[in-house]
């Protein structure tokens, strides 16, 4: 059986246009779904949105609509993103789909017979936006209003609640980031997940009363679950639970990574795995809380009217260079700043002018320079070997370096190589050999190419539609396009007609 890969977006709110940051964090889980299938794994790639709660509600409300034609329309809006984006993931989950709703009520009756949920009543601060229950100590006050760390309102709550016993989990989750130091990434992040659960866990209330638009509590229709519990769920809904013994669920239960932003880490890092435990389900093995966007320097918000919109992006710039830069641009995990100097210098610096000019002077010159055949090498100097086997060692560097989400490590090693293969055309000066020996043009061409080859399929997840034309360029086969295809026991054959090549990626105009 081939090895499993399971990853996961957070599931959007349906209220929200889709925006770039949505955009960034499921292209971060499109290129590893990408990079495992190439790599051998069975991928399962879950997104989708999140269509309950009382934010969602109040935004179907204010649209004069009910909530379910609401989140019908809304939901939409972020599928139709995936796919202008081409993300590759193999569902689409929408929380107020009937498996979902089975799957929650599942969940709940576990934690329930675990003697982990009992009534009560909840009385104190939540804030809408961010669906949170937050203490008096983590407030403070702007113009006499009451403000959460995330910038949200809170209002004062007061209603029965079912609550789930939190407080008991504390040293059993200790335990597991203690035995699993990867299960939070980065690490910055996870000292922070730590220092909050020493700091102690309160019970969380887990039901609401005031409002409807939810799934009812089983054997309790005046509540319904809080939001998040039943958001959360979505993950292991789409393996098929509660039928463990489906298919999906064997093969991806506990998911691989859960991709999330910083902003809702604390959901995902220590409630989501205290219901599981608690419901006698396997924990996923990582969760990685991601960096935030701004925009031109300014944190990105609907009030300041700086929202960048995927869309606009990329039919400014282009899907693989947008797909680039937002990988490469910033360490993956920190902050990052998004502006039009910054995406201009890198399609232009290191797309066009590195990349893309390596392929485009090497196969230009097999096409002129060799019949527009690929011709045969003769003998390799030192030289040669030393930039193959720079080549070569590529997969295995990304491999490590995707184990950790580290986007911009792997970009950065495979343009170490594309920077090195330039410098080796310079050096080998193939044009002048045309005259003075024909025979070690030949081999020096042959070796670009064949790096430009292992390139191009090591390139694949992060620019697919440029990587793909390359590969055409160069005949490799449909079937010889995963990493199994990657390295010396399938270099290319020399004799096959090349077209005239095209350049794959384009120069953009600078205008300010
Ligand atoms: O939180 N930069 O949904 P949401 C980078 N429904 N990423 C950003 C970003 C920015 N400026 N703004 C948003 C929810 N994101 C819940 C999730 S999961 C069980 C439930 C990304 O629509 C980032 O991934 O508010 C963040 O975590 C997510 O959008 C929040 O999306």
């Amino acid at each position: 059986m081939n090895k499993s890969y399971y990853v996961t977006t957070p599931i959007y709110y349906v209220n929200d246009v889709p925006h770039i940051g949505h955009a960034y964090t499921t292209l971060a889980c499109d290129a590893l779904a990408r990079f495992k299938r190439l790599d051998g794994y069975d991928v399962k790639f879950l997104t989708g949105t999140d269509e309950h709660g009382q934010k969602v509600e109040k935004s179907a409300e204010a649209a004069g609509m009910p909530p379910q034609g609401f989140t019908d329309r809304v939901s939409q809006n972020f599928r139709d993103l995936a796919d202008f984006m081409d993300f590759t993931h193999d569902d689409f989950i929408r929380t107020t789909e009937a498996r979902h709703f089975r799957a929650c009520q599942d969940i709940w009756k576990r934690l329930k017979d675990a003697g982990d949920i009992y009534l009560g009543s909840y009385a104190g601060w939540y804030a809408v936006r961010d669906e949170a229950f937050y203490g008096e100590d983590e407030l403070k006050t702007v113009d006499g209003k009451k403000i959460a760390p995330s910038g949200a309102e809170v209002d004062w709550v007061e209603e029965p609640s079912y609550f789930f016993r939190l407080s008991a989990w504390e040293d059993r989750l200790l335990a597991y980031y203690e035995a699993n130091p990867d299960f939070i990434l980065p690490s910055s992040r996870r000292n922070e997940v730590l220092s909050f659960v020493k700091g102690g866990l309160q019970d969380l209330s887990v039901s609401r009363t005031t409002f409807k638009w939810g799934v009812p509590v089983p054997d309790d229709d005046e509540h319904i679950m809080y939001v998040w519990l039943d958001a959360l769920t979505n993950y292991i809904t789409a393996t098929g639970y509660p039928d463990t013994d489906s298919s999906d669920y064997q093969k991806f239960w506990p998911a691989d990574l859960h991709m999330v932003g910083k902003d809702i880490l604390r959901f995902h890092a220590v409630y989501w795995p205290a219901f599981l435990m608690a419901a006698g389900l396997e924990v996923p093995k990582r969760v990685y809380a991601h960096g935030w966007w701004t925009n031109e320097g300014q944190k990105i918000s609907k009030s300041l009217g700086n929202v960048i919109d995927p869309i606009e992006l990329v039919n400014k710039y282009g899907l693989d260079q947008v797909r680039y830069f937002m990988l490469r641009e910033v360490p993956f995990g920190n902050d990052g700043d998004f502006s039009h100097r910054a995406m201009i210098g890198r399609a232009n610096g290191e797309l066009a002018n590195d990349y893309g000019n390596l392929a485009q002077r090497v196969l230009s010159m097999v096409f002129k320079n060799c019949n527009a055949a690929m011709p045969d090498p003769g003998p390799f100097t030192a030289d040669d070997n030393v930039m193959l086997s720079a080549t070569y060692g590529l997969l295995n560097t990304a491999r490590k370096h995707l184990d950790v989400q580290a986007f911009h490590e792997v970009l950065e090693a495979i343009w170490v190589v594309i920077r090195k293969a330039n410098a080796y055309v310079d050096a080998q000066a193939p044009w002048k050999l045309k005259k003075e020996d024909p025979e070690r043009m030949k081999t020096v061409l042959y070796v670009l190419s064949e790096c430009v080859r292992n390139l191009a399929l090591l390139t694949q997840p992060f620019m697919p539609e440029a990587s793909s034309k390359l590969l055409d360029q160069l005949c490799v086969a449909e079937e010889a396009r995963s990493f199994a295809s990657f390295g010396p026991e399938s270099a290319l054959k020399g004799g096959f007609q090349l077209d005239k090549p095209e350049g794959v990626f384009p120069r953009l105009d600078v205008e300010e």
